[in-house]
């Protein structure tokens, strides 16, 4: 007899978590086959829960992306993990990510041992399976098996798209009946301001280096549509902790900031589909990172 198949509208969060790095944003982003969360080589670089949402025939998945779980530094180190401890309360399964290019070592069991304790089904991932070949991601998979209890372990590669679909449909397959949380064409709930921000913080992740990424920061201030000509205005503020970073974040006779909104401009009149001025300004704000209320005026 054919196995009867609920037709009831099934839902729910799904949290992709593991240590900086991993390759987490780019998942996200491949589930959705379009940028959502911003990405960059270097570690730390999602800073809040972001939802994304896929709507399929008779169900919906919503997907929340999460900052990198680490050993904190700094009072914003501090606010990242509890972002990430705040979403995996709340969701109803969770894929936790490995890296197949690195070892998986004490970042990744402080990760596993923080969703084990939750009870919640997890899928393990183990990401990057395009570097390094079989021979890299056998013991690796092993590795993820000696981490836990998993509900199921997949290779995938978050970058070329390997075994995405599979793991998409291992999720799906976990969904329980509920209602459509959010309409048919969203496709996040991130502000616009949010949205618009991070495309011009990733940039400036792009071209600096050492201490100078993490110590970005960037706040939308202005974002005006005009009614004459489909061009929209942008002024924004990309803050530092330093002199000497705004220095190097303004470049040689502001090389750098030019460069850093000619590629973020690019995605901004994606985004918005015009045409965009973007105007640019550096800050200092000293030491945010361990100032409560600077973290505050921030959004963290
Ligand atoms: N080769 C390869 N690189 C990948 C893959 N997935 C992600 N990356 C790269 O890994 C780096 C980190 O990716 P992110 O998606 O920003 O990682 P994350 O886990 O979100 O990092 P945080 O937000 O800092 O915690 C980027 O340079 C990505 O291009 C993959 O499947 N294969
Ligand atoms: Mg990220």
């Amino acid at each position: 007899m054919a196995k009867l198949r609920s037709s009831r509208y099934r839902s729910g969060f799904v949290s992709i978590v593991g240590r900086p790095n991993v390759g987490k944003s780019t998942l996200l982003n491949a589930f959705m086959a379009r940028k959502i969360a911003i990405t960059s080589p270097k570690p730390q670089t999602t800073r809040n829960a972001i939802r994304a949402i896929l709507t399929g025939d008779g169900w919906q998945v919503v997907f929340v992306d999460t900052p990198g779980l680490h050993k904190p530094k700094t009072l914003l180190g501090e606010r990242l993990n509890d972002v990430v401890r705040g979403t995996l309360r709340e969701v109803d399964a969770i894929v936790l990510v490995l890296d197949a290019s690195a070892p998986v070592g004490g970042g990744d069991r402080y990760v596993a041992e923080e969703v084990l304790k939750l009870g919640t089904p997890v899928i393990c991932v183990v990401n990057k399976m395009d570097v390094g070949g079989p021979a890299v991601v056998a013991p690796q998979l092993a590795a993820a098996e000696s981490l836990g209890e998993w509900r199921e372990i997949i290779p995938i590669s978050a970058k070329t798209g390997e075994n995405v679909a599979k793991l998409q449909q291992l999720l799906v397959d976990l969904l329980q009946e509920g209602p459509q949380y959010y309409p048919d064409d969203m496709v996040t709930d991130q502000p616009q301001e949010l949205l618009l921000g991070e495309m011009i913080r990733e940039k400036a992740l792009e071209l600096t280096r050492e201490e100078v990424p993490h110590s970005i920061a960037v706040r939308i201030d202005e974002i005006v549509e005009r009614t004459d000509k489909p061009i929209t205005e942008i002024e924004a503020t990309v803050f530092v902790e330093r002199d000497s970073q705004k220095g190097i974040v303004i470049g040689k006779g502001g090389a750098m900031l030019k460069e850093i909104g000619t590629r973020a401009r690019k995605d901004l009149e994606w985004i918005l589909g015009t045409k965009v001025f973007l105007k640019l300004q550096v800050r200092v704000a000293k030491d945010w990172q361990r100032d409560p209320r600077e973290l505050q005026r921030l959004g963290y």
